[in-house]
């Protein structure tokens, strides 16, 4: 995404936050978040924008327009200003705590001076809030399990942040004279769905050009250690990055040492024992001799272990070495093999392109098919009707086949309704080339209950995926109670697909769940559920997930060719 955009899309949303939390009318909040999610999804960079062009942006009227342009002008909104004012920014942290809204944030502010996520929590401990009108025992409870799931996801950073910082400063990183290589390892390198701290590695002869050039960068915003070694700093949206210099000829032992994991690193290290060996960020060392036997490249370093080399998606211990000593690694899917994309929406319910703009765009992307899957109109808000879903299939049909040979598949997301039904009767479903079904509500049901729902969901021969399973929000809601080995074994049984929801707060499932229904023979799918064009390159967190979880093309059905795909369509178990 262009940084301008970014930058705009959070200035809104902050501001959308402070009048809400001001207690400004709920209906202009809402227009500022919509301006926001629409200048986040915009394709193009908006910097070179003045007020009337922005104006063309969707959701983004005179006011709205004129402000962003005076951002992009000056550096600064005096509206958000004035209310910053007014609201210390830790009173704006309270409402990121599940179920606390703004008008709770605001008397917790005004009634017992709580600025931060900290200080409520202390005031919860020592039972501060108990006089506090609309303060009882299960809002308590609310807040202190609210807090929890903030701390747990808390100081970690999402992907798509972490993958933008890193990617910029190994871009800066490499121009500095000298460079020979210069990557990310740890976590962000093993894709995992969140980044505690991003480790940097250069291969140089001298360091301190690059710890000098990393102190320097404009995302810098405070240095927290500096040596010849190692340097720490942290940037302006608080994510901590550690650089590592090392001699060229040590750079592959320490690209495996420092992209670990921890767990894999152990076993490596054992290995390399068992065969008379030790291995450091230094390279592999004959334990006679001390004399060094490889280092130069990760390959070099897994082949003296008597391993093949493994991709960092897979190194979590769960399995790999074993593997790669065995019957083998799995080949695993790639972005490259996924043909087309099977849950998407446009303006027709809450997504913000129109059908032509999104087509258009997955066209770009080389995709080979394209499914379009609209809200049904049990999500009321959507106010989705037979009508309007009938009219968009007819101009889908006109469009099918007209950008470079795409073929596009008519679809809906389902809701999945408390017993297992969805909208629309089985007549009407059947017209559509693909089904998804979702929870998008009542998630409190109990194991049982929603276990037998999701099963239901599975055995209807008209739902052929099920969206963001658990419908977990990373860091803001778990996802929902149910015995999903029954669920997997339902959908392995009925050919029916489980997505792998690749919007960067989702990933759902996630990667130790793919496992398990992988085990059991289920298929998957990995979808954007763009909501706009930028969302539909989300794609790759999505297919990262799908690595972790050891994923192969055979097992994911949007890399399968169109024909394949349409027999599995048919859930007749003969996909
Ligand atoms: P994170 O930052 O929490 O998302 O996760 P990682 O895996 O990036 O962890 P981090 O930044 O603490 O360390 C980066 C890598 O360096 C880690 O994956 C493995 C390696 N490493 C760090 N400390 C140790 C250690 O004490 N023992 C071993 N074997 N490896 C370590
Ligand atoms: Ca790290
Ligand atoms: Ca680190
Ligand atoms: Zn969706």
């Amino acid at each position: 995404m262009a940084r301008p955009n970014a930058e705009v899309e959070a200035l809104l949303r902050e501001y959308a936050d402070l009048v809400a939390i001001t207690g400004g009318d709920a209906f202009r909040a809402r227009a500022y978040e919509k301006a926001a999610r629409a200048i986040g999804g915009y394709p193009a960079d908006i910097s070179a924008l003045d007020a009337e062009e922005l104006r063309q942006i969707p959701n983004v009227g005179r006011s709205i327009a004129d402000k962003v342009a005076e951002y992009l002008r000056t550096g600064t909104m005096a509206v958000v200003e004035e209310r910053r004012a007014r609201i210390p920014a830790g009173v704006r942290e309270l409402i990121a705590i599940p179920t606390l809204g703004p008008k709770k944030a605001l008397r917790l502010y005004e009634d017992l001076h709580i600025s931060s996520v900290d200080q409520l929590a202390a005031a919860v401990e020592a039972d501060a809030l108990a006089d506090l009108k609309g303060f009882g025992e299960k809002t308590q409870d609310n807040i202190r399990h609210g807090i929890e799931l903030l701390r747990q996801a808390g100081a970690r950073v999402p992907l798509p942040r972490a993958l933008d910082t890193a990617e910029e400063i190994v871009g800066e990183l490499s121009a500095v004279p000298g460079c020979e290589r210069c990557a990310y390892a740890g976590s962000l390198r093993r894709m995992r769905e969140t980044v505690g701290d991003l480790d940097v590695l250069v291969a140089a002869g001298r360091s301190a050009p690059f710890m000098e050039a990393l102190c320097g960068l404009p995302a810098t915003a405070e240095v927290i250690a500096r040596g010849t070694k190692k340097t720490s700093v942290r940037t302006g949206e608080g994510l901590q990055v550690d650089l590592r210099v090392v001699p060229p000829r040590s750079w592959g032992a320490a690209l495996q040492y420092f992209t670990g994991s921890k767990g894999h690193n152990i076993r490596t290290r054992t290995l390399a024992v068992h065969r008379g060996l030790k291995l450091s960020e230094y390279g592999v060392f004959d334990t006679g001799s001390g004399e060094s036997v490889a280092s130069r490249t990760e390959e070099e370093v897994y082949a003296r272990l008597g391993l093949p080399w493994i991709p960092p998606v897979l190194r979590e211990d769960r399995g790999e070495i074993e593997a790669a000593l065995g019957e083998g690694l799995p080949e695993l899917v790639t972005e490259r093999d996924i043909r087309g994309d099977l849950h998407t929406h446009t303006d027709l319910t809450d997504g913000l392109a129109p059908l032509e703009v999104m087509v258009e765009a997955a066209a770009g992307r080389g995709y080979a098919y394209y499914a379009v899957t609209d809200h049904a109109p049990d999500l009321s808000m959507q106010r989705m009707t037979k009508e309007k879903v009938l009219a968009q299939r007819e101009r889908l049909r006109e469009l099918d086949g007209t950008r470079h040979g795409m073929r596009l598949l008519h679809g809906t997301e389902l809701n999945i309704g408390p017993d297992g039904e969805v909208d629309w009767p089985r007549e009407f479903l059947a017209g559509f080339d693909l089904c998804v079904a979702s929870l998008h509500s009542h998630f409190d049901l109990g194991r049982a209950a929603m276990t037998r729902r999701l099963v239901r969901a599975c055995e209807n021969p008209c739902v052929h995926l099920i969206g963001h399973p658990t419908t977990r929000l990373i860091g803001r809601r778990p996802g929902v109670d149910a015995d999903w080995d029954e669920v997997f074994a339902a959908c392995a049984r009925t050919g029916t697909a489980l997505e792998v929801n690749a919007q960067p707060d989702r990933l759902d499932l996630c990667d130790e769940d793919i496992l398990r229904a992988r085990a059991q023979g289920v298929k998957f799918a990995v979808n954007s559920d763009a909501h706009c064009v930028p969302h539909l390159a989300h794609l790759r967190f999505g297919v990262g997930t799908a690595q972790r979880g050891w994923l192969t093309g055979e097992d994911v059905v949007n890399t399968w060719p169109l024909a394949r795909l349409r027999r599995f369509l048919r859930k007749d178990g003969r996909g």
